[in-house]
């Protein structure tokens, strides 16, 4: 299944019961690139830019969050970029840096990364933290020692895998890329994290959602072996794309495209069987040269549309906006005779409704 948009193919002998299933309908309609802008100026940070939206202070408003440095600047930092525009309309003037134990929180940035961001809640004490990924291939938290509304942070622990009392520090060779999903949905969050190897790593969390705890290296599939991101970098994101009840995986590459890997599995047991490239605007993705897209979906409007900003190697944001599709599906020649027949057979037509992501 290749094309712009996710399609249904029916066959005849399957046909009742794709209808009864109504497919799920493609989720990710990009409008066309713009540059986030702060104080006038579109956002360029030191190095690579990887960015991510959370509400940083708790007012309702999401935040941009982007990390910098490597290349020429080797002390990788955390910008985060506090709203003061509106839910529906970001605005941003100038940014903060993260701080960690009464001082820029800083990591060491190399080649082609300084540091990838993300915030989660990783202790469970109800104050945000910040999980790093390094351009070295370790991952760290920083727990959040003073308030979700202001948070900052202690020095840092590196995350370790292994059986108990013989634990190692867990590290994807370089290039970390991280981030927090309940892969295996057991109800316990899990950690996923790309890497200059393609791979998209797996970590099953075998501890509690409050104290995680990683024993064994496991990595996403595809076609039945090692899911690899093609021109390597791997820089996923675990999202139910096209609302089907099952995560997918959305990946940046060195190339700067945007590729979507449909679950073929099940929600509890992922797994994959190639990709297709995501386009803006009816086109695909690709920034130019080698820049290393490093993609979070997010809903930056928070109108229930999923949009997508990326982060490169000009330290700019890409901001691709969603497209609101009014609950339309779009649908191949297969689904408009199923559909038919559907209003023959019932007499009702049952428009697959978008279910609203909020990351
Ligand atoms: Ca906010
Ligand atoms: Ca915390
Ligand atoms: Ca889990
Ligand atoms: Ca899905």
């Amino acid at each position: 299944m290749r094309g712009r948009k996710w399609q249904f193919h029916l066959g005849a002998a399957a046909l009742v019961t794709a209808i009864t299933a109504m497919p799920a309908i493609a989720q990710l309609n990009l409008g066309s690139e713009e540059l986030v802008a702060a104080g006038g100026g579109d956002i360029a940070v030191l190095g690579y830019s990887v960015p991510s939206v959370a509400d940083w202070n708790n007012d309702g408003l999401p935040d941009l969050i982007v990390g910098e440095g490597g290349g020429a600047y080797p002390d990788a930092k955390v910008r985060v970029y506090l709203n003061e525009g509106t839910a529906e309309a970001p605005q941003f003037s100038g940014f903060v840096y993260a701080q960690s134990g009464g001082v820029d929180l800083i990591a060491p940035g190399s080649g082609c990364l300084g540091l990838f961001p993300r915030v989660v809640h990783w202790d469970g004490d109800g104050r945000k933290d910040l999980l790093i990924g390094q351009s070295d291939g370790i991952v760290k938290v920083f727990l959040n020692n003073a308030t979700d509304e202001a948070p900052a942070f202690d020095g840092g622990t590196v995350l370790q895998l292994g059986e108990p009392g013989s634990k190692v520090d867990l590290d994807v060779g370089y290039r970390a890329t991280p981030s927090v999903v309940d892969w295996n949905s057991d109800g316990v969050k899990d950690l996923v994290v790309g890497a200059m190897d393609s791979k998209v790593h797996v970590f099953i969390n075998e501890g509690t959602d409050a104290a995680p705890d990683f024993r064994v290296a496991a990595e996403a599939q595809s076609g039945g072996s090692a899911l690899l991101v093609p021109s390597a970098r791997s820089s996923p994101t675990v999202l139910d794309v096209d609302g089907d009840g099952k995560k997918d995986l959305v990946a940046g590459n060195t190339n700067g495209e945007l590729l979507l890997y449909g679950n073929v599995g099940t929600d509890a047991a992922p797994t994959f069987a190639g990709y297709v490239p995501i386009e803006a605007d009816g086109v695909a993705i690709d920034l130019p040269g080698t820049p290393r897209s490093r993609p979070c979906l997010c809903d930056w409007t928070g109108d229930g549309v999923t949009d997508v900003v990326i982060g490169a190697a000009d330290g700019n944001v890409h901001l691709y906006m969603g497209v609101p599709t009014d609950g339309i599906p779009a649908v191949s020649a297969w689904g408009v005779f199923a559909m038919l027949l559907l209003m023959l057979t019932a007499g009702t037509l049952a428009y697959a409704r978008q279910r609203p992501i909020r990351v």
